[in-house]
């Protein structure tokens, strides 16, 4: 365990871990089930097109979310994408900018532009009350994102999509499991996202997953996911190849089979850090509110550099020397990539919780991956960053090699 400034690896120390520890580092369920799984699925010789792991896996999601109609697509950014298009959205829509930047391309790939509104700084999605200023005559709908797993403020959205006639969507890419008002994602909106991307707290490879209580949208999002075939020959709508393969499905089932012990393995860990990190000047770890349903998924740090005497990306560097890489989503918002950087040069000077929070984040590893030893020595390093923040502040400076991602 490092216990001087001179242990750490900026100092000349050695690495405190050999191998690089992630953030999102995929869970693995039961192998052996999988192996299993696949060679069923060989067996078979039905590969993808609604097969039954994908049917299995649908029905599986619908019963934990309690939702009418799941439909299992290849990866969340396209599932996006044919939400948006099946509602018929056009024009404007607004998002928050402090997202992953497929929650703005979803949009922008079909030509409608994404309006980028500012977050709370409180719950780090979208401003609810910043909302209402940028709707034009060209805005047809909200997209909120429920980031960390944390809901956005749906009951506001609610009202102001019904006051304005607008379509709501969420991104729930990070929110499978998790609730809100003791209700489970996946009930709001039109429809919501999930994500199963490896680095998602349950993981199908890649996949998507759509969830609504809307039939008339969901036979919709079935046709279009699938070239708009109704049946052999028949095709009755435009569509494109949206579909999630048995392969995935079946990842995406083994994983379900482990889901409690991943959340009590992610709720140990954020604790842990909780406790590790209490009471350090100018780094705080984000809330989730026990009484819902959480995943756990991401443990967040908010780092103050008045209060920490160094900043967020000189924490970066000290971690990342130490083979600890730690990411800082969503650097820089999307506001600030391209193409909408150019698009929207300005945006920022309505932006200003998002600019502030993209200069503060940093993500930690958590997971099946690491383990409490592994948090033990994590945490250690950020007291001791913290506790000679100056120090540290000033040989990163002579070094000069903070490096900009
Ligand atoms: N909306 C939101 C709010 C999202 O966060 C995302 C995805 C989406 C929509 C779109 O969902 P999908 O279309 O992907 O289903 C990663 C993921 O690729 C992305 O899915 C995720 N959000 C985002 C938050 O994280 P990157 O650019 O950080 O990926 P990468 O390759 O740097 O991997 C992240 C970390 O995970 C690395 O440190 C290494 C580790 N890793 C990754 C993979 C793939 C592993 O250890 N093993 C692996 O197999 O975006």
């Amino acid at each position: 365990m490092k216990t001087n400034i001179s242990d750490l690896a900026i100092c000349g120390g050695p690495p405190a871990f050999n191998e690089t520890l992630h953030v999102g580092r995929p869970n693995i369920g039961d192998r052996e089930q999988l192996i299993q799984s696949f060679k069923q699925i060989l067996d078979n010789r039905w590969l993808t097109n609604n097969g039954p792991f994908v049917q299995e896996f649908e029905k599986k999601v619908a019963q934990i979310l309690g939702v009418r109609h799941c439909i299992a697509m290849c990866n969340a950014t396209i599932a996006l994408e044919i939400v948006i298009r099946g509602l018929g959205l056009t024009g404007e829509v607004i998002v928050p900018s402090f997202t992953f930047i497929a929650t703005a391309h979803s949009l922008q790939w079909q030509e409608i532009t994404p309006v980028f509104c500012d977050i709370d700084p409180d719950t780090h999605t979208i401003d609810p009350k910043k909302i209402e200023s940028l709707i034009t005559p060209r805005t047809t709908g909200i997209i909120g994102v429920h980031l960390w797993g944390r809901p956005c403020a749906i009951n506001e959205l609610v009202e102001i999509t019904n006051h304005h006639n607008l379509m709501l969507i969420f991104d729930a890419a990070h929110a499978f499991d998790c609730s809100y008002n003791g209700h489970m994602i996946g009930n709001f909106g039109e429809a919501e996202v999930f994500s199963f991307h490896a680095t998602k707290f349950i993981n199908s490879f890649e996949g998507g997953m759509v969830a609504t209580n809307n039939g008339k949208l969901a036979a919709k999002l079935r046709l279009m996911k699938n070239f708009g075939f109704a049946g052999y020959d028949n095709v009755i709508h435009i569509g494109t190849n949206g579909k999630m393969n048995e392969m995935c499905a079946a990842m995406g089932l083994a994983s379900l089979d482990y889901m409690d012990d991943i959340v009590d393995t992610n709720l140990r860990n954020y604790r842990q850090y909780k406790d590790d990190l209490a009471d350090l000047p100018g780094v705080s770890l984000i809330n989730y509110d026990e009484n819902e349903k959480n995943n756990f998924q991401y443990i967040v740090l908010e780092i103050d550099e008045r209060l920490a005497r160094l900043s967020r990306d000189q924490l970066l560097k000290v971690l990342r020397t130490e083979n600890i890489f730690a990411r800082r989503y969503f650097y820089p918002g999307c506001h600030r990539m391209k193409p909408y950087r150019s698009y929207f040069p300005h945006s920022g000077l309505l932006l200003p919780e998002t600019e502030k929070m993209t200069d503060r984040i940093l993500i930690l590893p958590t997971g099946t991956a690491i383990n409490t030893d592994d948090i033990k020595a994590i945490c250690q390093i950020v007291k001791l960053s913290v506790k000679h923040g100056e120090s540290i502040k000033s040989i990163l400076e002579s070094q000069n090699t903070i490096n900009k991602e």
